[in-house]
């Protein structure tokens, strides 16, 4: 009996060993482990079929290898259309391994169609907005690094050839996984003038040398051979066109940019995601999740593209520091000043042909895996607090992600260093951070993650424009003539155009149409002063007042209309819906 329940309990420690089977996808989903691209799939497939009133689930485009490039929107058709709502647009994963946009993505669906008809505040936001959702931009790039032997950052480009290192061969020398357990890690080498010896306080680790000090080991990269003989290891690998560098604003070329192609949307799923984007004009918002560091940015990507209008800044400004307390140790930063400048990204697109506000939420930061107590920490409010703090969220040291490797998962995101016979190197060594790790948070860490940044992203969402028509006065002046008197409010933080947009008048601006069979409109224009009667009046075709609604405020229209019946008020805005109010003209 005793021997029985022993090897039972051998059969179960070997069961929960094994790695992540294919689990079957059940709404409501979960996230305990990052999902596989057929999972993320197989999940959209899933909520659509669990929410087919408030869903719709598209195919937008086609990747290289011919992965689909699926998107959903959610929009309650009980209260419009899709197209006459205010939208935000959510996509993740454009570089391939940055899978965390994909999950974010999933739990931010979940969470919308989840807490409908539960909770007011989510069916208030489902039913006065549209949420479109592209969980993969990159879907050949989350296949292949997640099927494939990979290091961290593997597989983060498109599926187009290139040939890297100019031999006329593409793609003739990847990176290899050796030692066949799945991870592309590094290699070293045995070598009294290398630059790097053992670390004293960590022998799995290296440290650089000192001036003057006894060199123990040279760096080697990659794990890989020299496929093509030229004499290099892993200088061609799979690809090299950027997901995030080929957009068809401000777009360089490969000797300016990196990555960009050879030209303009050179991938072909991009592109279609682009022609798709296009046609969803009432997008206001677009949120784009990459990692990591925790960051979110704002554009522009290019100091010489000029600053955003002040009054943009201001809703970037109140949007940006509110996801900072959202996700606490992430900071609202500007692109271009902050990181670095970038040619034919998704952001400068979206803000400057969409006419979209932007954020590139880059996620995670190492310093969640810091392993330090509450006491070695420096007391709150020291001197020393912002110094540390930039240590822990910015450049954790190896040794600190290493110890809690050890001590919170076990060892799982670190391998030791193994003997291996390597073809031109002779006697090598190989190990260091696995594939899962140091970009990606370790599993159990993954539902506060993607909890925060959906929240950060609803938020957002909180604040599309949400325009009232209200006829304030209906005054009749004697003669046939009355003066109607209308106000449009925008208690929300973002206009129903981007001050941007209107610099460069991207599109038509909102309409306030006023019509009524009986009716003839003779002037019309802005109400300046009410209490004054001060009102400017538009010169030609009266009854259409072209109009922008700011955010945390309202415009008001004085119209004067001649004969009887009915007016109509129709107010019309790619962000800001559509509204119709009809007054009777005593
Ligand atoms: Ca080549
Ligand atoms: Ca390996
Ligand atoms: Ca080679
Ligand atoms: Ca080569
Ligand atoms: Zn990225």
């Amino acid at each position: 009996m005793k021997k029985l329940a022993g090897s039972v309990l051998i059969a179960l420690l070997i069961v929960s060993a094994l790695p992540a089977q294919k689990t079957d996808i059940a709404v409501p989903l979960r996230f305990d482990q990052y999902y596989t691209l057929d999972q993320i799939y197989e999940a959209l497939r899933a909520l659509n079929k669990a929410y087919p009133q408030l869903t719709t689930l598209e195919t937008v485009g086609t990747s290289e290898e011919g992965r689909p490039l699926m998107a959903m929107t959610v929009n309650n058709p009980k209260t419009g259309p899709a197209l006459s709502k205010p939208a935000i647009y959510v996509d993740g994963n454009m570089h391939g391994n940055e899978i965390q946009g994909g999950d974010i993505s999933l739990y931010l669906l979940d969470y919308l169609l989840g807490n409908y008809g539960k909770n007011p505040e989510i069916t208030a936001l489902v039913d006065k907005g549209c949420f479109y959702v592209v969980p993969v931009v990159n879907a050949d790039g989350r296949f292949h690094f997640m099927a494939d032997p990979n290091g961290p950052s593997g597989d983060r480009t498109l599926r187009i050839p290139v040939d890297d290192d100019r031999d006329g061969l593409v793609d003739e020398d990847p990176a290899e996984d050796l030692d066949g357990d799945g991870n592309i890690c590094e290699m070293r080498k045995k070598d009294p003038f290398g630059q790097y010896k053992t670390d004293p306080e960590d022998p799995r680790l290296m440290v650089r040398i000192k001036p003057g000090e006894k060199g123990e080991w040279t760096l080697l990269g990659e794990e890989g051979i020299d496929n093509d003989g030229d004499g290099q290891i892993n200088e061609d690998g799979p690809g090299y066109v950027d997901a995030n560098r080929t957009w068809g604003f401000d777009w360089a070329p490969p000797y300016v940019q990196s990555g960009s192609g050879e030209y303009p949307f050179s991938g072909a799923g991009v592109r279609a995601l682009a022609e798709w984007m296009m046609t969803k004009t009432n997008i206001a918002f677009v949120w784009s999740y990459h990692n990591n560091g925790g960051m979110l940015l704002r554009g522009p990507s290019r100091k010489g593209l000029g600053e955003y209008p002040p009054q943009d800044v201001a809703v970037y400004d109140f949007l940006g520091k509110q996801g900072e307390r959202i996700i606490p140790g992430y900071r609202y930063l500007i692109s271009w000043k902050d990181l670095y400048t970038t040619y034919g990204d998704s952001g400068g697109w979206a803000t400057q042909t969409l006419g979209a506000y932007f954020y590139c939420a880059e996620v995670f930061q190492t310093g969640s895996e810091a392993f330090k107590g509450a006491s070695e920490r420096p007391e709150p409010g020291s001197p020393r607090e912002e110094a540390v703090r930039d240590i822990f969220e910015g450049d954790l040291s190896e040794r600190e992600r290493l110890k809690f490797s050890d001590n919170v998962v076990s060892g799982e995101l670190y391998k030791p260093w193994k003997p291996f016979r390597h073809p031109q190197f002779g006697d090598v060594e190989i190990g260091g951070w696995v594939k899962m790790s140091s970009r990606l948070g370790a599993p159990f860490m993954i539902k506060d993650l993607v909890h925060r940044n959906a929240m950060a992203a609803l938020f957002t969402a909180k604040h599309l424009p949400e325009v009232s028509l209200d006829v304030f006065e209906v005054k009749p002046l004697g003669g046939g003539l009355t003066r109607v008197r209308a106000r449009l409010a925008n208690p929300k933080a973002m206009p129903t155009m981007s001050y941007l947009a209107q610099k460069v008048s991207l599109y038509p601006k909102d309409t306030l149409t006023a019509s009524g069979a009986g009716a003839k409109v003779v002037a019309g224009g802005v109400l300046v002063d009410p209490y004054r009667d001060q009102a400017v009046y538009k010169k030609d075709r009266p009854e259409v007042q072209f109009l922008v609604v700011p955010g945390f405020g309202k415009v008001e229209y004085q119209f004067l209309v001649e004969g009887k019946g009915e007016i109509t008020l129709r107010y019309e805005s790619r962000h800001g819906g559509k509204l119709v109010k009809t007054v009777k003209l005593e």
